[in-house]
């Protein structure tokens, strides 16, 4: 199994140091994402060797706020992709799951049944939650074993579109995913309607899994396609994303329907309409654009930009985006372009009569303006205080498809030394892409300032790209910083960020 084969090179016990052991098991290794074996595989040292995890605290609601609650199943399920059927797991049957929402300072208490024949748990991605119920195995809480509950009971401080996901192995990239949002209480308004898009590339059921593509990355056949390590397309856009990724995939969906049989979603014309956009691929960075219209960005991973206007916009793996159209009268094509592969997503958006276009259609808007993250500006409400750090950590992400090993800081998760900050600290966080391929760098647990001030939880950094991040040390715990590439963060593409005493 490629997974246990990883996670048998570390040496979980041997390499700590006694400060480390005391500061609370920074270094404890063997962790993290890799928790998860395949089906075929015993538990066994995968899930590393913590056995105590920080506790659960008392929770109530913010002042005249609500408990929600939830049961989800994860399992099994035979999913209709509007065409393909698909034997894949999932929550609740569904594809995406079942959307939760609350209102920012609810308090959420989400009970996990894990049907599947596999280890489990759900991260709750953006989300600046306690760090108990942050969803990695080994790391924040055992893992979920088959036939068993887990309640995981946290507070939604901030409003904005989120998603959640397993953090086990490759599970993401089935069909285990669904969207999570916080309404603010405070929300203005200005938009008549709101539809939750959520990207997604699909493999599993066609042919083979996730954890049959993984085993082929790591089998040393290097890219997944065929040949060198993801195809570049360098010269298909700008920015140039390099390799494009490791893996083909047969299909790609908005909210669970390929192409052919789109999801419909009706409005009014001169309807204001919010789109909420999840990418929650695994491999994919894609361009959405919606034909005949111009989009105005409101929100980038939950938190307030300075809105703006633009014809695309780009989405890696992990990130969202909330814009604001104001909709013409016909049918019109929501599509999300895969960076450098073939195939799109497709969606349609009726508000008059008309013939609906085909699956293959190309609006313009494709190859017009296309936003990227760096060209926002954050909203007054989401800028961090003025403040200089106080402390600097370097983040650097290095490898390469063959072998098959992505790392931080000179080694993949569990070798690599975890990372450290104070309680307080404004910390400066130097990421470094020393690799040609773009990776979706995703902070767990905060919110960090891109240098523009814009606020973000995961960021597109292209290859030989360096960026400064920051983000305020205001939530004690031992998080993970990782490639939101899930191949990429399975191979080891992931830190540890714990707090001091
Ligand atoms: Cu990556």
């Amino acid at each position: 199994m490629a997974y246990v084969h990883l996670a048998e090179q570390r040496t979980p016990m041997t390499r700590f140091t006694r400060r480390q052991v005391v500061l609370g098991g920074l270094g404890l290794a063997g962790t993290g994402l890799l928790g998860g074996c395949s089906p075929a595989s015993a538990p066994g040292p995968a899930h590393g060797t913590r056995t105590s995890f920080p506790a659960q605290p008392a929770l109530s609601p913010a002042p005249g706020r609500t408990v929600v609650e939830k049961t989800l199943t994860a399992g099994r399920a035979t999913v209709d992709l509007g065409g393909p059927r698909v034997e894949t797991w999932a929550y609740d049957q569904l594809i995406p799951g079942p959307e939760l929402r609350a209102t920012a300072g609810d308090l959420l208490r989400i009970t996990v049944d894990n049907q599947l024949p596999a280890d489990t748990t759900i991260h709750w991605h953006g989300i600046a939650l306690h760090n108990a119920a942050d969803g990695v195995p080994g790391m924040t809480q055992a893992p979920i074993t088959p036939g068993s509950r887990y309640e995981y009971e946290f507070l939604v401080p901030d409003p904005g579109t989120y998603f959640f996901h397993p953090h086990v192995g490759a599970q993401l990239d089935r069909g285990l995913y669904a969207p999570l949002i916080v309404d603010d209480p405070a929300e203005p308004g200005g938009y008549d309607a709101e539809w939750v898009v959520v990207l997604d590339d699909w493999v599993d059921g066609t042919g083979r899994t996730p954890d049959d593509v993984f085993a082929a990355l790591t089998a040393g056949n290097g890219s997944d396609s065929g040949g060198m390590g993801g195809m570049d397309h360098s010269g298909m856009g700008d920015p140039p994303f390099g390799n494009a990724g490791d893996v083909t995939y047969p299909h790609f969906l908005i909210n669970g329907r390929v192409p052919a049989t789109p999801e419909t979603f009706q409005a009014k014309p001169g309807q204001r309409v919010r789109l909420r956009v999840i990418n929650a691929a695994s491999d994919t960075i894609f361009t959405v654009a919606l034909g005949g219209h111009r989009l105005t960005v409101t929100h980038s991973d939950g938190f307030g930009v300075e809105p703006v206007e633009t014809d695309a916009f780009y989405i890696g793996m992990g990130e969202r985006y909330d814009v604001i159209v104001a909709l013409g009268d016909g049918v019109f094509p929501l599509v999300a372009v895969p960076f450098g592969k073939d195939g799109q997503a497709l969606a349609l958006l009726r508000s008059g009569s008309g013939p609906a276009p085909g699956a293959s259609v190309r609006p313009s808007e494709v190859d017009g303006q296309i936003l990227q993250a760096s060209d926002l500006r954050p909203a007054q409400s989401a800028r961090l205080p003025q403040r200089q750090p106080d402390a600097s950590v370097q983040v650097q992400l290095s490898g390469q498809m063959s072998p098959y090993v992505w790392a931080i800081n000179g080694a993949p998760f569990g070798r690599n030394t975890p990372l450290e900050v104070s309680a307080g600290q404004r910390l400066q966080l130097r990421v470094s892409n020393r690799t040609m391929m773009t990776h979706p760098v995703h902070v767990h647990g905060h919110t960090f300032a891109l240098a523009s001030g814009v606020r973000k939880d995961t960021v597109l950094v292209r290859p030989m790209e360096a960026i400064t991040l920051e983000l305020q040390a205001d939530n004690p715990g031992e998080w993970m910083i990782h490639c939101h590439n899930i191949y990429h963060a399975e191979a080891g593409m992931m830190i540890a960020l714990g707090y001091r005493g």
